[in-house]
């Protein structure tokens, strides 16, 4: 009997050989560079990866495809400014196994979806177009010319552009993401939705709103440079590892890290640089002065004790408040301080988890510092309330002045290696109407003004049966997205799935009733074209604008770019109707680059600014201390304590990630740093709440969670021991989406709140 959707879309329940033990004291170092060289030869010979090694992320090298960490402006390590994860990246991307016709004939689509995530990616990488014809169970090889008329067919053929759904994922590079935009807004929609709904679209809503600009305001200087850094809600030990070098470089300078986190991630806590080799024999850095083990959702509780203290000490006529900024440069600031005094903070203290001690020691460091900066990742932002996290945090920098100024200001670290430029060059179901005037100006067609669906509202339009088509410009949207039973049954009411893809993943599986994979090249390989071998460029999480350019030779001779394929829908849905040369493009990517000089802010002269080795700034108003808000100041905002609660037999659960992943793709199957080996079906629970429900290290459970009167239930998991607050629970993206409310999001930005979600545990 054939597969269900909802039974394709779950990952396997089965269980490997789990070993787990104390987590590691030390991050990188030696464990790093022997677990890269064993992964990176699973994928590529020695000479291969050397030859990479060197130019991920040099000067004139290519972009990294993990994450969006900047690079120094300066001085480059000479060995590359690699890291473990970003390697892991690149061998999976750089290597030689591909697969085509032959693989999809031997296995049926139902056949490999019982395949885990991670053989899944091992399968390699993906060497020409195959088709999924209605009814058919394997995919088999399309030309590429029928492949775009097919999308061409269905796309015309709907009722309204607006039933088609344009995901885009973060690796797109800025020329392909903007003749993306283009293309879906010249089609007749502004169905965009992105990676970023479910990543940092809570921090583009707190900041535009608070500071006038999406973005963070720090750059890497400043991070040097600052005498306190708060890391809340991130563990860039595994996910942004070039980032403890920066938190190194502050201690050096005199700064104090504190870590606000319900783990004690190890990264964070003591770091040894892989490439300083006297250090790899001393033992490293301790990075974290002050580690302040909150509550899972618990950091608004904690911020507005931090808050409540300084105020009182304000009160009590000590200068704590940088009164000057205060009244020159923000507004809101007696609402605010009156709304503050109606909290109590032994209350506070309460829900954050955290004792009164270190609240009171993390109000003893920001009280005597001013050069303040707050960095955070999805630990805030995929929650309800997580606008209400990132704007209470923008309270705390507004209050010491720590913004505008050198060492000082916001830091949301992004995530994929381009999600930010993507953004920024018009991936946006809420484009503002300035941005769209300018597409019209300049290509004489007026863009809908109407704002498309993002992440939640395509599933949900999908499922309602009023989108017909999905595009996955990269990403895995399956396995990415939250419920995945009710999301597979939206994709499976498609006519049409279509994925541009590297590698083989979930989302290939779980399809409409027709389905295209279109393979494209990847960041590390050449791209030939017409005028030459051509240059792309992205954003890093600072707001930098470089180059990339690939160094290895495509796998396989029948890839096309990401440019080129949207080219060639475009040239093969509009025909006639289009007003811009579609195929022009992709001849030659310097043209795309004008246009986006013309259409978006702060390109001007792009060409020529690329050619900077190290790229260039984009503006940004809150770096200066220019709040481009209504009111034109920085703005106080009010927020509320969460109200959830829990009942006695209840958990809050967070989905994270393990340090050998990235996002939906599995590298393996250890979590060095947290000492889990061999398994990802796990759970890690406090000592006590396991004693409390008679549980033992390696009992299996199944986790439930019920929300709006819908129950779930992810079956099969081992519970683990681990250092985490009474009452929270973690288990691993993506294989706990399954449990994540559709209908549970952040307020106003509509994350899917997959790091605050109510569980009980069933025998
Ligand atoms: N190697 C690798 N690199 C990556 C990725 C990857 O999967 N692998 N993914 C990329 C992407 S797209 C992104 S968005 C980033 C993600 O980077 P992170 O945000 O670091 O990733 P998560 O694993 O989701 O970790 C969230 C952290 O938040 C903490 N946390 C959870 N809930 C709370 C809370 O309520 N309060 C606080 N204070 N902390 C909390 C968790 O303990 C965990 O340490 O990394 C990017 N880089
Ligand atoms: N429960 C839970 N859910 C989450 C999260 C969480 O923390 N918890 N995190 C969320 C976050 S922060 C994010 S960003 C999303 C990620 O969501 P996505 O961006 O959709 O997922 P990825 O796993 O990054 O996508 C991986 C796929 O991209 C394709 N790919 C890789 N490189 C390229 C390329 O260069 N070009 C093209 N065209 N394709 C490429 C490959 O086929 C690969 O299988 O997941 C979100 N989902
Ligand atoms: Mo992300």
């Amino acid at each position: 009997m054939a597969l269900s959707a909802k039974e394709k879309a779950a990952t396997p329940e089965g269980f490997e050989n789990i070993k787990s033990k104390t987590p590691p004291t030390n991050s990188v170092g030696w464990g790093a560079l022997k677990s890269v060289f064993g992964q990176v030869s699973q994928y590529m010979d020695t000479g291969a990866a050397l030859k990479i090694m060197g130019k991920m992320n040099q000067k004139k090298g290519f972009d990294c495809p993990g994450c969006a960490w900047p690079d120094p402006d300066d001085e480059r390590s000479a060995l590359g400014e690699f890291c473990e994860n970003g390697l892991k990246a690149m061998a999976e991307e750089a290597q030689n196994k591909t697969i085509g016709a032959e693989f999809f004939s031997r296995y049926s689509v139902d056949q490999l979806s019982t395949w885990s995530d991670f053989e899944i990616g091992k399968s390699g990488r993906l060497a020409e177009p195959m088709y999924l014809a209605p009814g058919a169970v394997h995919y088999s090889p399309i030309s590429w010319e029928a492949a775009f008329a097919k999308v061409g067919e269905h796309l015309n053929a709907l009722d309204s552009p607006d039933e088609a759904v344009f995901y885009t994922s973060g690796r797109t590079t800025n020329e392909a993401a903007f003749l993306y935009q283009l293309f879906v807004r010249e089609f007749g929609t502004a169905n965009l939705p992105d990676c970023s709904n479910m990543c940092h679209e809570a921090s583009g809503k707190a900041l535009s709103e608070t500071l006038g600009i999406g973005k963070g305001s720090v750059t890497l200087n400043d991070l040097h440079k600052s005498e306190l850094v708060l890391v809340v809600g991130q563990n860039p030990g595994t996910n942004h590892p070039r980032m403890l070098t920066a938190l190194e470089k502050c201690k050096k300078n005199g700064g104090t890290i504190v870590t606000i986190n319900p783990l004690p991630e190890v990264g964070l806590m003591r770091f040894t640089d892989p490439q300083s080799p006297l250090k790899m024999l001393t033992g490293g850095t301790a990075l974290t002065d002050l580690f302040l083990p909150v509550t899972i959702n618990g950091d608004v509780a904690l911020i507005k004790a931090v808050l409540l203290k300084l105020l009182a000490a304000q009160d009590a006529g000590e200068q704590v408040f940088d009164t000057d900024f205060i009244e020159n440069s923000t507004t809101g600031y007696s609402e605010f301080i009156a709304d503050l005094r109606k909290y109590d903070f032994d209350e506070c203290v309460r829900l954050s988890g955290v004792s009164e001690a270190s609240v009171l020691e993390l109000v003893d460091l920001v009280k005597s510092k001013d050069k303040i900066i707050i960095c955070w990742a999805m630990g805030l932002t995929q929650h309800e309330n997580a606008v209400d996290n990132i704007r209470e945090l923008v309270n705390l920098l507004l209050l010491k002045g720590s913004i505008g100024k050198e060492g000082a200001g916001t830091c949301p670290v992004r995530g994929h290696s381009n999600v930010q430029g993507d953004r920024t060059v018009g991936i946006w179901e809420a484009a503002p109407q300035a941005f769209l005037d300018k597409i019209e100006a300049k290509y004489g067609f007026k863009p809908t003004t109407k704002h498309g669906y993002s992440v939640i509202e395509a599933i949900q339009g999908m499922y309602e049966k009023e989108a017909k088509v999905f595009f996955g410009l990269g990403g895995n949207f399956i396995s990415a997205t939250p419920d995945t039973d009710y999301t597979a049954q939206a994709l499976a009411h498609c006519n049409l799935t279509v994925h541009v893809s590297t590698k083989l993943n979930r989302s290939h599986l779980v399809t409409g009733k027709e389905a295209l994979i279109l393979p494209c090249l990847g960041r590390s390989e050449k791209d030939y074209q017409k005028s030459g071998e051509q240059i792309q460029s992205v954003e890093n999480s600072m707001g930098v604008v470089s180059s990339t350019q690939g160094i290895l030779e495509p796998c396989s001779d029948k890839l096309i770019s990401e440019v080129a394929v949207v080219c060639g829908i475009a040239h093969a849905t509009l025909k006639d109707r289009s007003k811009i040369d579609w195929l022009g493009y992709v001849d030659d990517y310097a043209l795309v680059r004008n246009d986006i000089a013309e259409v978006v802010d702060g390109f001007t002269d792009y060409n020529k600014k690329l050619q900077n080795p190290s790229g260039f700034y984009l503006p940004n108003g809150a770096r200066i201390g220019n709040f481009k808000t209504k009111s034109g100041k920085a703005q106080f905002s009010m927020n509320k304590l969460p109200e959830w609660s829990l009942q006695d037999d209840e958990l809050i659960m967070m989905t994270i990630r393990s340090h050998d992943q990235f996002n939906t793709t599995i590298y393996g199957l250890d979590d060095r740093y947290r000492g889990i080996f061999n398994e990802r079906r796990i759970i890690m629970m406090n000592g006590a709440d396991m004693e409390a429900r008679g549980l033992k290290k390696h009992d299996v459970v199944h986790i439930r969670s019920e929300f709006n009167g819908v129950r779930r239930e992810a079956r099969n998991f081992k519970v683990v021991p681990y250092t985490i607050p009474p009452k929270c629970v973690a288990t691993y993206f993506p294989e706990a989406n399954v449990l994540v409310p559709l209908d549970s999001y952040a307020h106003t930005a509509k994350t899917p709140a997959s790091k605050s979600v109510v569980v009980k545990l069933v025998k």
